[in-house]
């Protein structure tokens, strides 16, 4: 013992101690194809702005409340059974773990951000819980033991193991990243070790349904060096040809380790399964070069932006199988869309954009930030969305946002990324700096030499759409500021230091400011977030005239609570040939939004008490009245009383 503890005091010099700390939430710092490398959550500091209540909801309400309704509803306690400090029956669905695990990596998320001690120690406990659990093989499921243990492996497709692990390893990582601590990782590095002496090539088969694993073993293999890691992932994203037999030939489109994920060409089946098996293919690739991956990654890339994702950047349309629908199919009241489906482009996106820096990756990712995964939190903190649809009837049944769902992955998915969002404003690359996102900020990072750099941001993004960014290197210095233009702003301007910046200043790219840069030099850039309107691809049947309102990166909604003289959103035609908006900032309403009035028309004689069916064309009739319709953004639908909702509004021509 005593021994032990000299050893673990020998084993933490300086060094160490530097090592774990100021890592970006992907560590591409030695990843051979990576062009960008992230910056550490802890060198981004938000100011206030548009993020400060959503990411104060997480830290204040979402990750205290979900902690208690894990106590009250056994999931903690499923922990305690296996190590035999508590007798009690196991509770909940066969991935629980899982929940707790990115409930973990949000903490973690918060701390690298800064101290806060109620949370750690929450946290902290709970590790001590989980590790105790932890069997001396490695093995660690809270589910697949004592009267299941006949199970264990055995029902590897819907069993989620290698699911669970791989948010133990995620966890563990983002926790010793915030803090030096190694007792979570040091948990999912066992358990990645069990599975590696069972499974593999020349053991037994792999035949894990949810991919997830193989993000997590790739940032494993990133953080402690160790290929073997890098190489499991590898073995799991080629599928393994034994499966092959025990698999009816539709369901390969739901499991992931039976045919290779390069023989892949569209996105279906299970979206955020699906979504993470790319985002775990983007990272193994970011690693080997392979040349499939990169094709099959593009491929898919444009399937879903082409063909499969809302407008919300939500993805996963049909409510069986939580899956995708045929190309698109994309209904908006039945849309499914799972929080943790617009989560997972995200961390795709992400992976892309490190790989092959485009603004396209960036206004994706941007898209469902702000819309369809921020809509998945309510503004108190305490609700979640599982669906995320673009239209409600008004129907109290429709429990849209809920405390608790037996299936709880979205809530800590949506804490995670919120809670990490720092780390998404900017990327280092050879040549500079790029910045991504925009908020009141200061980053005090350092370019790839070493040069320490600040960058402050001063803007009210995406209510105005002014940055002012002030670019202060610790000595003067040439390199490169990529600075991310969204494709959605149709006139930009740019001004370094005042002057107007001399090459186009083009939507959906980045500009890219070479020069020699001296402490304090501003640069400005002015975006457009005037409204506008969105229309489908006509093959979208439901949104045939039809347009969406969108303001900077949001999208917004109708909501019935809002509209005039008692109507639904759906008695209104938007004056889409000679709209006028009126723009009003409301601080009291939603936490605070810019609404927006648009004029528009509703027929004379209300739509109910005309028939089902008339011969046409006697509908739209030519008698309208004018008025104004009230649109709020999108992220806040549902967060007063029950009430119609809707995207897409029909437009009068
Ligand atoms: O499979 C269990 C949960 O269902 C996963 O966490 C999510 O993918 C969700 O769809
Ligand atoms: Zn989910």
């Amino acid at each position: 013992m005593r021994v032990a503890i000299i050893c673990a005091l020998v084993a933490l010099p300086a060094m160490a101690a530097e090592e774990w700390k100021n890592k970006p939430i992907l560590d591409t710092s030695h990843s051979p194809k990576a062009i960008l490398h992230g910056v550490p959550v802890s060198s981004v500091k938000l100011g206030e702005g548009f993020w400060t209540p959503r990411r104060k909801a997480v830290v204040d309400a979402s990750l205290p409340s979900l902690l208690e309704l894990f106590e009250q509803k056994g999931i903690i306690d499923n922990f305690r059974r296996v190590s035999g400090s508590k007798n009690v029956a196991r509770r909940g669905p066969l991935y629980t773990d899982s929940d707790v695990y990115k409930w973990l990596e949000a903490i973690a998320f918060v701390l690298q951000d800064r101290e806060h001690t109620a949370l750690r120690q929450a946290g902290q406990q709970v590790i001590d819980e989980i590790a105790a659990a932890q069997e001396s093989s490695g093995y660690i499921n809270t589910y697949f033991t004592k009267e299941n243990l006949a199970l264990r492996h055995k029902n590897m497709r819907h069993g989620h193991e290698l699911y669970c692990l791989g948010h133990l390893i995620q966890a563990g990582i983002a926790w010793q990243r915030a803090t030096g601590e190694t007792k979570l990782l040091n948990a999912g590095r066992k358990m990645g070790d069990y599975v590696y002496a069972e499974f593999g090539k020349d053991k037994k088969p792999v035949f894990e349904g949810h991919p997830e694993i193989e993000l997590a073993l790739v940032e494993l293999y990133r953080s402690t060096g160790e290929k073997k890691y890098l190489d499991l992932a590898g073995y799991m994203l080629a599928g393994d040809p034994r499966n092959e037999a025990n698999v009816p030939p539709r369901e390969f489109v739901y499991l992931f380790t039976v045919k290779p994920f390069t023989s892949r060409t569209i996105m279906e089946g299970h979206a955020v399964r699906a979504a993470y098996a790319c985002s775990g293919a983007a990272d193994y690739y970011l690693e080997t070069g392979d040349p499939a991956y990169s094709a099959t990654l593009q491929t898919l890339w444009h399937d879903m932006t082409a063909r499969k994702q809302y407008i919300t950047g939500g993805i996963g349309s049909r409510g069986a199988g939580e899956a995708f629908g045929d190309p698109y199919e994309l209904p908006n009241q039945q849309a499914y869309t799972e929080s943790c489906a617009a989560i997972a482009t995200m961390f795709w996106n992400w992976r892309m954009m490190h790989a092959w820096p485009d603004a396209k990756y960036m206004d994706n990712f941007e898209r469902a930030l702000y819309n369809g995964a921020n809509s998945g939190l309510s503004l108190d903190g305490r609700l979640y969305c599982y669906r995320n649809p673009l239209e409600l009837t008004g129907n109290p049944d429709d429990k849209i946002r809920n405390p608790w769902y037996d299936t709880t992955c979205c809530p800590p998915n949506l804490q995670r990324i919120l809670a990490s969002l720092p780390g998404y404003m900017y990327s280092t690359s050879k040549d500079g700096v790029w910045i991504h996102l925009y908020h009141a900020s200061t980053m005090d990072w350092k370019l790839e030499d070493g040069t320490p750099l600040k960058i402050e941001q001063k803007t009210e993004y995406p209510w105005k759409g002014s940055v002012e960014m002030t670019i202060s290197p610790a000595s003067p210095k040439r390199f490169t500021l990529h600075v991310r233009v969204p494709e959605w702003s149709a006139k930009s301007v740019l001004t370094v230091n005042g002057r107007p910046w001399s090459a186009p200043v083009k939507a959906g790219g980045y500009v890219e400011i070479e020069r020699t840069w001296k402490t304090g030099e501003k640069v400005e850039l002015s975006l457009d977030v005037a409204p506008r309107m969105t229309q489908s691809n006509l093959r979208v049947r439901e949104n045939i005239g039809k347009v969406a309102v969108e303001r900077g990166p949001l999208l917004y909604c109708m909501e019935g609570l809002d509209q005039p003289d008692g109507t639904t959103v759906f008695d209104w035609y938007l004056d889409a040939q000679t709209p006028r908006w009126a723009e009003e900032w409301k601080p009291d309403l939603l936490g605070g939004i810019m609404t927006l009035q648009a004029s528009a028309h509703r027929p004379l004689e209300a739509a109910a008490t005309r028939p089902l069916y008339d011969r046409y064309p006697s509908w739209p009739p030519a008698k309208m009245k004018p008025g104004s319709i009230t649109l709020i953004p999108y992220y806040t639908f549902t967060n007063r009383e029950t009430t119609t909702m809707q995207v897409w509004i029909p437009a009068r021509q």
